[in-house]
């Protein structure tokens, strides 16, 4: 796959980069996505699952889904894709945006990163929103809060509202970005899809790496269609080079 020699340039002059990401970024990690082939709604239902009035209905079921996926994300570790974005911190203004709950961005060594989506190291009381980050107990069930609330995963589900300064900071981000990379996500869940939108509309050059076509594919001004693990890494390398000279 070649680098545009016009993308390296504008990379030359660009101060702040952003990187609007999704579960395909740890797809190499062995994270499974979401939509798609292999993908988790393929076999389960999102609306019995990624919802509150599913947790309310079956907290049991709900739990056991986040700790099967807990234990996969524990186990995983970041991939040339999460490490490269966190290398280029040494050349830009590098802001995350991730939707993604896995932490791997921050255990890559990137800084500056806005979670859409909450983080599945953390829990809150459903009730009171008392946070618990420690290891929860599942030995009586489905933990609960002193005040007598489920403790849920900090995460966010179909129908809930985003945590307003992650929101807010992906936005400003979006906003001020002189390129825009868009790195495996279908891009149809909003309103973080609309971060695009917002980016583009504020000028930034939108760069999408992704294995297949998205929604918002023809809207960008770069497409790499390859593994993120590959494609990052070679324009880390193209980049280097050039400035080399
Ligand atoms: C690779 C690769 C490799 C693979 N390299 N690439 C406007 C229009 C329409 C609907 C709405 C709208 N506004 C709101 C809605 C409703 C809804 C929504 O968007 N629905 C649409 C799906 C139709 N949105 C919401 O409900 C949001 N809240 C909200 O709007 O609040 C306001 C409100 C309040 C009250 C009433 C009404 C509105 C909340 C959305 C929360 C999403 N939650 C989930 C679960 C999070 C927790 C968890 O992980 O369990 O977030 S759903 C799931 O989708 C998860 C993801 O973050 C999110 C996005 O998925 P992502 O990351 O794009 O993954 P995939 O699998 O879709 O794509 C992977 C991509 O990677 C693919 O393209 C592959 O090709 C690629 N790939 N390997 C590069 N190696
Ligand atoms: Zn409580």
């Amino acid at each position: 796959m070649n680098i545009d020699q016009s993308l390296i340039e504008k990379l030359i002059n660009a101060r702040s980069i952003v990187f609007f990401t999704g579960a395909g970024i740890s797809a190499e990690s062995g994270i499974p996505t979401f939509r798609g082939k292999d993908g988790i709604w393929n076999k389960l239902k999102p609306e019995e699952l990624a919802n509150f009035g599913a947790f309310m209905k079956n907290p049991d079921m709900v739990w056991e889904w986040y700790n099967h996926r807990k234990k996969i994300i524990h186990e995983s570790q970041p991939n040339q894709g999460h490490i490269t974005i966190a290398e280029l911190q040494n050349f830009f203004d590098v802001t995350v945006v991730t939707q993604n709950i896995d932490n791997l961005h921050r255990r890559a060594g990137s800084k500056k990163i806005f979670e859409l989506h909450g983080n599945i190291e953390r829990n809150y009381c459903a009730e009171c929103k008392k946070f618990y980050n420690e290891e929860l107990d599942f030995s009586s069930g489905v933990p609960k809060c002193f005040c007598g609330g489920l403790i849920r995963p900090d995460v966010v589900w179909f129908g809930e509202f985003l945590p307003e300064a992650q929101f807010e900071g992906g936005e400003k981000a979006a906003k001020n970005s002189d390129i825009f990379f868009i790195v495996g996500t279908s891009a149809v869940v909003y309103p973080a899809a609309g971060l695009v939108s917002t980016a583009k509309q504020s000028g930034a050059t939108l760069v999408e790496i992704n294995i297949g076509e998205t929604e918002i594919s023809s809207s960008a001004d770069y497409s790499f269609f390859g593994k993120a693990g590959s494609v990052l890494p070679k324009i880390l390398h193209e980049y280097k080079s050039s400035v080399k000279q």
